[in-house]
């Protein structure tokens, strides 16, 4: 006697979510015909600093008061972010390759900043 089936019934149902797609135009801006859809985050405007080739980048950004900024290490080195003689941190822990540190910058000044372990790597916050 071969025969043995078994039948195994699974039914996954697979749930059809109709995603109401709230499109969200950006709307407003006059749209530059470019072509590519080049991820656009405007550089610095939202407190966005890269690390990347030994270098913040940009070097130098300007935020409002009360911005969060925050730095994300590119590189493979280990990096940090050394705040530079106003007292408003002191230094990052190390950031590795994908690590972000933030801060956020309430009172209007110039901040500059230094890379802990690469003291040559330099940038400001500038907050106005
Ligand atoms: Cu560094």
């Amino acid at each position: 006697m071969a025969t043995s089936s078994i039948h195994r019934f699974r039914r996954t149902v697979a749930v059809a979510a109709i995603a109401l797609g709230a499109v969200a135009c950006g709307g407003g801006d006059t749209g530059t015909a470019g072509g590519g859809a080049a991820p656009g985050a405007p550089a610095g405007a939202a407190g966005e600093v890269g690390i990347s080739g030994f270098k913040f980048v940009p070097a130098d950004i300007e935020v409002a008061p009360g911005t969060t900024v925050t730095w994300t290490n590119q590189d493979e080195t280990p990096h940090t972010v050394q705040d530079q003689g106003n007292d408003q941190f002191e230094e990052s822990q190390e950031l590795q390759q994908g690590g972000t540190f933030t801060f956020t910058y309430e009172t209007p000044g110039s901040y500059p900043y230094i890379c802990g372990i690469h003291p040559y790597m330099k940038g400001t916050v500038t907050v106005a």
